[in-house]
Order: C-alpha cells, then structure tokens, then sequence
C-alpha cells in the first residue's frame, strides 16, 4: 500500500535540488515544499537538522517543517557576498581538525572555536598526524591557551596513538561535527574511529601539505553505536560574522581583563588603570593574542555590517518586485 505519511527523520545529506533524510533505517529523497522559498536561508534544512516531512513511498517526499535547534554551525560564505552559510545543525561536540604540519595555525583554531561557541557547540580540537610532529605536547599546550572552552588532543590515526581518549565523546546519540582544511585527516580520523573504511581519503600535497577536497559534500554518517558524524569537505579559511558572543567566550580572560580597567569606556590605548596594557606589559596576555582578539572583532563587525546591508538591499529588491506585480 502506498500510502502518504507524516514522518520525523534527519538530514543527512543536503544535493543542490533534493535532501537525504535518515528515518530509522531508511534514506529517503525529499524536497521542500513551496513555502521554504520564501523563507531565510537560516530557516532552510541543513545536515543534522531534524524534520518532519510526509513520506511518499512511491514517489517525492516532501520536506514540511524544520524541528527547534540545540545548536546551529555557520560561517560567512567564501565568495565574500555578505551571506551566511549553514554547516551543520544539532552538533554536541565540533572536533576541529588540524594536522601537527604546516597546517596548524593558532589563528584558524581560534576562529573554528569562535564560531562553534557562537553555534551553542563544545568545540574540541584535534590535533592530527602526531606521529609526524616531534613535539605534539607544544602544541597542545599552545592550543589549550586559546581558550580554557576548549579541549585539545593529539592524535595519529596511522599509530591509534591519542583515540583512546576521544572515546568520552562518542555517548549513543551523540552528534560530532568535524571541521578543518582540506587534508587535515577528518575523515581518515572517522575511518580510524569506526574501525572500518566509511569514508574516501587522500593525500596531501608533498609542497604544501594541503588537500585536494576528497570529500566534497557535508555528510551525516550513524556509526553501529548511536553516534553521529558529520563530515565536511576542507575550508580555505573561515571568516568571522555574526560570532560576537562566540568570539567573546574564546578569549574570555580578555574580557576579565577589561571589565578591570579603571574606566568603562576605556579603549586600552592611553587610558590610565588599563587592565589590558598592564597585562600586556608584564607579560600575562601576550601582545599577540590581543592584537588577533582585536582583529577577529573588526573582521566580524564589518563583516555584519555587509551583510546587513546585503539583507537590505534584498529586501528592497523583493518590494519592488511585489510593487510592479
Ligand atoms: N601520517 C599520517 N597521515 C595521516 C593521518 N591522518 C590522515 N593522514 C593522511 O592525510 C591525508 C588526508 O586525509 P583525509 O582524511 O582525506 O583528509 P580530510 O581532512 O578528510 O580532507 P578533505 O576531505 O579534502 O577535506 C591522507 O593521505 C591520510 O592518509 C595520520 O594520523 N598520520
Ligand atoms: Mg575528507
């Protein structure tokens, strides 16, 4: 009997015209119906978003409605148009990944922890290929002073050495979403974690050692223990919008810090009582990590202010059209 249902599931899996959606064992295609066109591209189904949708066994299913989120990943679009981008929704832990080469940059950890604080998502960093890397401990000791909201591991997939203690994350029903540049071993971490070759892997250039982008699409994995993985292709780089808070929270001993100084408003330039210069000077905050706090808010600031004139112009754009209809 081909009968129409209403249904819950999860995306899994979001194409250019169609989205997967996981509802107990099955994949089934749906689309959204009509009303979506009108709507945000926040209010859009993303990987990891619950939703209900009518089941038609026989043909489309179609997507109704979006379900309440706990947490939601985005990040200014790489074309730089002043639009966001959704990455994930539902996330309990981000892992950001980050080879022990020249891929690891305190800038970007920075920036991905921002950006998952922002999203109401733990952020953990993982720090990849330590077998290659002749002092993991240094590193993970310069990750851990980004921010005391971070977690940071060393691991080796090809040695198994640190898995062991990723374990804790993996609770049944949880939801890991693995971000990083291309390359950095996200998905050779989730073969290595599942016990079992799930996803494509490739190498890195010998020059550089970057990535080719062997995974090109998000992509919500269920592993045999109740744990979700959503695995993303590799980011150039990741811009800050819409992250105040989440930027706040990374560098929340800056803060500390300036609610200290003498003066509310003080701008931590030629203040007396600057909290902020003093601890610059006697070498409690290093001078660089307030120059990147300082500049992460600018970037994330002008950022906004395109996008909101983005959002206004559209808006004028959809005015004139209902005018002229
Ligand atoms: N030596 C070493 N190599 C590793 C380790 N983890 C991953 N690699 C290698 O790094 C290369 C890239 O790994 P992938 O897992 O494809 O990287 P990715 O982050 O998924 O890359 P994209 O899908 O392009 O975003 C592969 O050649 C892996 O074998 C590790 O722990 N040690
Ligand atoms: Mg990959």
């Amino acid at each position: 009997m081909n009968q129409i249902q209403e249904k819950q599931g999860r995306i899994i899996e979001v194409r250019k015209n169609s989205f997967i959606i996981g509802c107990q064992e099955e994949e089934i295609f749906a689309r959204l119906k009509g009303g979506f066109y009108e709507e945000t591209p926040d209010k859009l189904p993303v990987v990891g978003d619950y939703v209900t949708f009518l089941h038609n066994p026989a043909g489309d299913s179609v997507i109704r409605s979006v379900c309440e989120r706990k947490s939601y990943l985005q990040r200014p679009d790489q074309a730089r148009t002043g639009v966001m981008q959704p990455m994930a929704a539902n996330a309990d832990w981000c892992f950001i990944v980050t080879s022990l080469n020249e891929d690891y940059s305190y800038n970007r950890i920075a920036r991905y922890a921002g950006t998952a604080l922002e999203g109401g998502v733990m952020p953990v960093v993982i720090l990849t290929k330590a077998d290659l890397c002749e002092d993991a401990e240094r590193y993970v000791r310069e990750a851990r002073g980004i921010s005391d909201k971070v977690r940071v591991h060393a691991v080796s997939a090809l040695t198994g050495r640190g898995l062991k203690k990723l374990e804790p994350y993996f609770a049944p029903g949880t939801t890991i979403c693995l971000l990083g540049s291309s390359g950095a071993g996200k998905s050779t971490l989730i073969n290595a974690l599942a016990g079992e070759e799930i996803m494509k892997t490739g190498a890195v250039r010998k020059s550089d050692a970057k990535g080719r982008h062997t995974t090109t699409h998000r992509q919500l994995i269920r592993l045999a223990n109740g744990v979700c993985i959503i695995d993303t292709p590799g980011m150039r780089e990741i811009g800050m919008a819409k992250a105040e808070s989440g930027i706040d929270d990374t560098f929340s001993d800056i803060l500390e810090l300036e609610s200290q100084c003498r003066f509310g408003n003080c701008r931590h330039e030629t203040e007396p009582g600057c909290a902020v210069k003093a601890a610059i000077a006697d070498g409690s905050l290093p001078k660089e990590r307030w120059l990147l706090y300082r500049s992460l808010k600018e970037e994330n600031r002008n950022n906004y202010a395109k996008m909101k004139d983005v959002s206004r112009r559209i808006k004028a754009m959809k005015k004139e059209r209902e005018r002229m209809e």
